[in-house]
């Protein structure tokens, strides 16, 4: 599916010839008719010999109607580029090709057309002026074909080279997630609202349920025409109407951009790659203020200029660009700006960032390299870089904030894997439609740096603590709890930390004891050894070698805690488990009299171990008596 669209000055024949070729008349609104001149979009179709058909956007060619005009270039494969055999090059002849030549608008057609009201001396000296002028554009390579939309001379010829041409025009990338900027609203009775526009990536379907961006309105698609013919889904790259139910006319405006919900991400900053034009009457300077027509959007907008001072008619440089409000636009998308008074097209280019940091004034060389890599970077760059710029997330998003096509997406991916450039942190098998959360090598280093630098301080500051609650951890690491466990699996896995559970502690790290200390501690399990089944009570022992050393003997497994206030050490409950359950396996039951007198110990250490036994699951309480579960 394609769409082309008209071009050139006002009066050359542009509509005339688009009602010649489609028998459709664009100017459609009793303005236009009144006037007998395109003030807004007019929209045709045409069916090739071939059997294509092709959507046609006319646009106005009068100067004060160009913001229209810009709307209407937006989305166009290629263009009918119109010039009048008797006025030859104008205005806007000039500024048109300039706008699509920044619109990097590479195919099309240049239709000499009137050519029933000149002599044939004239049209050669006409042609030759017209073939000067596009040699230099992006438009060098189009042939120029006579017609009269009058005659009809030559309308033939036009069709074939216009079939021809869409023949070598590259097939658009598809991002899948389908946007249509808007360029028409309208209702129909018993039917609400239609938007039109042209389908720049992916595919909508009836039933569909659809935003429309920046507004944020919700609905869903009721039906879907191109060229007038009903359809269950439409076509990337074809023009289409939408019906939508559950949207206001007065909800929507030009320019807005129609998405699944969620698919895209609007911005009001954007990193451009940009040139002014060579006969601008003007150089772009820092702060200034200018319009930005992209899609079928326009904004004001501020200019920062990066990495220059200022740029100069025919020359090229980075902006940041802060727009007045959003915009769905991502990298890649073309652009021109215009000054707002005196109006003049100043120049264009293309985002290179659709969802940059805010820039300073600089000349930092970093900022235009990565500029540059994120224009012309391989989709894997691309994504790289901007993984490091956001960090864990998931992969559907990066993509997404990376402008990164479907197409491209599963190359890049494979790409960044193998180099270990990419991480994922919940699935082995990274696919596009899973909800893999993803980062890059960089982010990984800085995250594991970080947990690393907070656990060494931890260790340093609590010798005597195995570890850092792991609660404690995830606060510090400021993230999402799902993200902070998922990050300090993965630290886990690649050798940094440990995790009983509860803490993390840095592997390797184990509690050192100094001299003092390891004087109380023998001297305490002295006592514990002397008394085995009577030891001195976690109060006793706490005034004796104070908290920290209690703690860290509980959580290293010397102690074993068997009720609030009853420790035993450990070596020694272990003995006094199994000789309980080998009684029990015996008799059946015991009673706390029974233990007691086992152990030769007083009823409160008895009672404590077998509450203890029947809390972690050994043993069963009936009544006074107890059985092994
Ligand atoms: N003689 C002649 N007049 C034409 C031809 N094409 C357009 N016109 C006339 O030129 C005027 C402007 O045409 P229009 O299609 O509105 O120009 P646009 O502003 O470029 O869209 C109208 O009066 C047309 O009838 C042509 O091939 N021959
Ligand atoms: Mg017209």
């Amino acid at each position: 599916m394609r769409v082309i669209g008209t071009a050139g000055h006002v009066d050359h024949g542009k509509s005339s010839l688009v009602q010649a070729i489609t028998g459709i008349n664009p100017d459609r609104l009793a303005e236009e008719q009144r006037r007998q001149m395109t003030i807004d979009l007019g929209f045709a179709w045409l069916t090739l010999p071939d059997g294509e058909s092709v959507g046609i956007v006319d646009v106005p060619g009068h100067r004060d109607f160009i913001e229209n005009m810009l709307a209407g270039a937006g989305g166009i494969d290629a263009v009918l580029f119109v010039v009048a055999a008797d006025e030859g090059v104008m205005p806007q002849t000039r500024e048109h090709l300039s706008i699509l030549d920044l619109l990097d608008i590479k195919k099309g057609i240049i239709a000499l057309t009137k050519t029933d009201i000149v002599d044939d001396e004239w049209l050669e000296l006409v042609e030759e002026d017209v073939s000067k002028l596009v040699s230099v554009s992006s438009l060098g390579q189009s042939p120029i074909v006579r017609v009269s939309a009058k005659t009809g001379e030559g309308l033939d010829d036009l069709v074939t080279s216009l079939q021809n041409i869409l023949k070598e025009i590259p097939r658009r990338k598809d991002r899948g997630a389908p946007r249509l900027p808007i360029d028409r609203i309208f209702t129909i009775a018993g039917f609400g609202t239609v938007v039109t526009g042209t389908l720049l990536d992916g595919t909508f379907e009836i039933g569909d349920s659809v935003e429309i961006h920046p507004g944020g309105s919700k609905g869903r698609i009721r039906g879907l025409q191109t060229h007038k013919e009903k359809l269950d889904h439409a076509l990337q790259g074809s023009r289409v109407a939408v019906n939508i139910s559950g949207i206001e006319v007065d909800d929507v405006e030009r320019g807005e951009v129609v998405i699944k919900p969620g698919s895209y991400k609007s911005t009001s900053m954007i990193d451009v790659h940009f040139r002014l034009l060579a006969d601008a009457d003007h150089v772009m300077r820092h702060n200034q203020e200018v319009k930005l027509y992209a899609g079928a959007a326009q904004r004001i907008a501020k200019v920062r200029l990066l990495g220059s001072e200022k740029i100069t008619p025919g020359d090229e440089g980075w902006l940041q660009l802060l727009l007045s409000a959003p915009v769905i636009l991502i990298r890649g998308d073309r652009f021109i700006l215009r000054r707002p008074s005196p109006s003049s097209t100043l120049g264009g280019g293309v985002v290179a960032d659709a969802h940059p940091k805010r820039r300073h004034r600089l000349k930092d060389h970093a900022v235009i390299e990565q500029l540059e890599a994120f224009l012309r970077g391989t989709p894997a760059t691309v994504l790289q870089r901007t993984l490091e710029r956001i960090g864990p997330v998931p992969l559907s998003d990066a993509l997404k904030e990376a402008g990164i096509s479907d197409d491209e997406a599963e190359g890049a991916i494979r790409e960044l894997v193998q180099n270990g450039e990419l991480i994922s942190l919940n699935e082995s098998e990274l696919s596009v439609e899973a909800s893999s959360l993803v980062m890059d090598k960089n982010t990984w280093l800085t995250i594991v740096d970080r947990i690393r630098k907070y656990l060494a301080d931890y260790h340093k500051a609590n010798p005597l603590k195995i570890g850092m609650p792991i609660e404690e951890l995830r606060s510090k690491m400021g993230m999402e709890t799902k993200l902070a466990t998922f990050l300090l699996e993965q630290a886990v896995k690649d050798g940094t930390i440990v995790i009983v559970p509860g803490y993390v502690s840095l592997k390797g790290h184990s509690i050192q004891l100094d001299d003092n200390e390891k004087k109380l501690v023998d001297r305490l399990l002295l006592k514990f050894e002397s008394n085995p089944y009577a030891p001195p009570s976690l109060k006793e022992t706490t005034q004796e070698i104070g908290d920290d050393l209690v703690r860290f003997l509980l959580e290293s497994g010397s102690l074993v805690q068997a009720s609030e206030d009853v420790i035993f050490k450990a070596d020694i409950y272990e003995g006094m488990v199994d000789q309980v359950k080998e009684e029990l396996r015996e008799s059946g039951t015991l009673t706390v009299a029974d233990v007691r007198d086992k152990f030769q110990t007083s009823r409160k250490y008895a009672l404590a171990l077998m509450e203890h036994l029947d809390a972690v699951g050994v043993t069963v309480r009936e009544g006074d008596l107890r059985r092994l579960v």
